[in-house]
């Protein structure tokens, strides 16, 4: 097989033809996902069934070769499109030779279906080789927006592990195409690349010889496809590469659509990198983040940063110049994490709107970046939202954001070398660095609060049946770059976020004199909710919800390094013998 095939084999993995229109244009290929809300906004609750068979084989998704996860076959894994209200019943077979695996469905409530969470050590024991498990779950009636979903055992994420998840707001009087003024939704699941497996990757960072410093990524791909520069690769560590062809590379738009207004959905799929966004010509508006909280923002030249797990939508405003086939959009991966210099990595790059010949080299790329400045940017750390009280909750007075939270929970997150743990660097949350539950190996789900062990730092939150708590998570991060922190079962407001050029800005309510003791602004007016939220560098986040979702749910910074050394902990909402509710297919699970 000539290479050329098996690069072209590689990358036509995933279908991108769309299916919904039946002349000619439509079969050109697109990187972009095509969204089909027109199949799901208009039409009653139904139930999903899908079939997923999880395996591995080897692709090339920016030009390397890389022993990926596929589901179905397919990498990036299915796109589940759904509406508010549906319930999703995925079978999922494991046929991994020698890998437990787990699914978790990032964003979800998962309200009453905690079990169905897919966190192993918290909820379910993984599914091993052979094994089989049925995900089944309602999508609440107020949830709608993107999401995503992806291994939540081991690093399996790093290596492809992942998908999309939409689910589309039914109409009501208007649809959100006719609210927003668009006619297409197009999906990018875009984030940084490892050439190792994330296992190696992981192995290196965890030794001493990483210094502690998180292993700087190689590439970066949108919907499992990039263009990765043979001639870059670094000698010490060797790939087998192939250069892509500037027609190899599927436009992220087709010119079928191109000049109507399209609504993108993007999520950082990534490990370790934040990013920004920039089209060549024509500006981005953003419209809601993470859940389909909506946002307060004029169109921008640029929008970021998106940090892993953070999804954002935005709607793409032509210029004219779209149209052109040199239009391209560009992604910046965010330094602050990399510690070292990888050659191999081009931190901006740029991928063509439409399908054409013409691929920039990395010097005239940077030439592209530096070309247009960006005169406005949109920080997304910055938003608010445009309700005092997102639209979902409208009806519940309830959600009004009080005064005061009726329990805090006070956190200091810090990545440590401890000489007791031979100078490993290990995620902390205060004094304890997670680990799943041992002796009993058993999900924390399916044991009383009295048997875990002293690596589950998980405070208990009542739930008391007249009204349920408001909750504050203040998290501080005393570390040099920033955590995107990931609460499960929940949405939670974000009233502050602090970071400070110099110097430390932690924040502690119960601190009575120093820096520390600085009560800052809270707002309780338009801030925005979200599921996962980046800490800022040697600052903090002040975080409220309305624990009213009972369960035990994971909190975890979703830098996929982090999260596996140990910066990870959960919340237990009410019942403390929950054990009880987990079913038969569980518990055979564990053996
Ligand atoms: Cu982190």
């Amino acid at each position: 097989m000539t290479s050329l095939t098996k690069l072209l084999e590689s990358s036509s993995s995933r279908s991108t033809v769309s299916s919904s229109s039946h002349n000619a244009d439509s079969l050109e290929r697109m990187l972009g996902i095509e969204l089909h809300p027109e199949h799901h906004v208009y039409r009653a609750p139904k139930t999903i069934a899908q079939d997923w068979v999880v395996t591995s084989g080897v692709r090339y998704p920016d030009g390397v070769k890389k022993d990926v996860y596929l589901v179905n076959g397919e990498f990036p894994g299915p796109t589940i499109e759904c509406r508010s209200g549906d319930r999703l019943v995925i079978h999922v077979t494991n046929d991994l030779v020698d890998k437990d695996i787990s699914i978790h469905w990032h964003g979800l409530s998962m309200r009453n279906a905690n079990a169905m969470d897919g966190a192993v050590g918290f909820t379910q024991c993984p599914i091993s080789p052979g094994g089989k498990f049925t995900y089944e779950f309602e999508i609440e009636q107020t949830t709608s927006g993107t999401f995503w979903w992806h291994a939540h055992s081991q690093v399996q994420r790093g290596d492809g592990m992942y998908g999309g998840l939409v689910v589309h707001k039914p109409a009501n009087d208007e649809t959100e195409m006719s609210q927003y003024g668009y006619e297409n939704e197009v999906l990018l699941l875009i984030g940084d690349w490892y050439h190792r497996s994330a296992e190696e990757v992981l192995a290196w960072y965890m030794s001493v010889r990483g210094f502690g410093n998180e292993p700087v990524p190689d590439s970066l791909l949108i919907n499992g496809a990039g263009r990765f520069i043979c001639s870059m690769a670094v000698p010490a560590r060797p790939v087998e590469c192939i250069d892509k062809l500037p027609e190899e590379m599927p436009g992220i738009l087709s010119k079928r659509i191109s000049g109507s207004p399209i609504r993108l959905r993007i999520a950082n799929v990534g490990s370790l990198a934040g990013f920004n966004l920039r089209l060549s010509s024509g500006t981005l508006k953003p419209l809601t983040v993470d859940g389909g909280c909506p946002i307060t923002a004029t169109a921008s030249d640029s929008v970021g940063i998106l940090y892993p797990g953070e999804r954002m939508d935005a709607l793409v405003m032509w210029d004219g110049g779209l149209d052109s086939s040199e239009a391209r959009l560009h992604i910046s991966l965010d330094s602050e994490n990399f510690r070292y210099p990888n050659p191999a990595l081009r931190i901006n790059q740029s991928f063509p709107i439409y399908t054409n010949t013409m691929t920039p080299n990395s010097t005239d790329e940077q030439t592209l970046m530096d070309w247009k400045k960006p005169s406005t940017h949109f920080d997304l750390a910055k938003a608010t939202t445009t309700t005092f009280s997102p639209s979902a909750d409208m009806n519940d007075t309830t959600s009004i954001i009080p005064q005061e939270a009726d329990q805090t929970i006070l956190l200091y997150t810090k990545t440590q070398k401890l000489a007791k743990f031979s100078n490993h660097p290990m995620g902390f949350m205060n004094r304890t660095s997670w680990s799943p539950q041992s002796s009993p190996a058993l999900p924390l789900i399916s044991l009383p609060r009295s048997s875990w062990d002293a690596n589950q730092l998980i405070p208990f939150i009542p739930l008391p049946s007249s009204t349920p708590l408001w909750v504050d998570l203040i998290i501080n991060n005393l570390d040099d770059g920033a955590h995107p922190f990931h609460l499960h079962g929940y949405s939670f407001y974000v009233l502050a976020s602090h970071r400070t050029s110099h110097g430390w800005g932690s924040y502690s309510p119960y601190a009575a004199s120093g820096n520390s003791a600085q009560k800052p602004e809270l707002n309780l007016l338009n801030p925005v909710r979200r599921d996962t939220v980046s800490v800022p560098s040697h600052g903090y986040v002040v975080l409220r919800f309305r624990a009213d979702n009972p369960g035990v749910w994971m909190l975890h910074c979703h830098v996929i390094f982090h999260q596996a050394s140990g910066m990870a902990m959960g919340l237990l909402v009410g019942g403390h013998e929950m054990h009880e509710v987990v079913d038969a297919e569980a518990k055979a699970l564990c053996g």
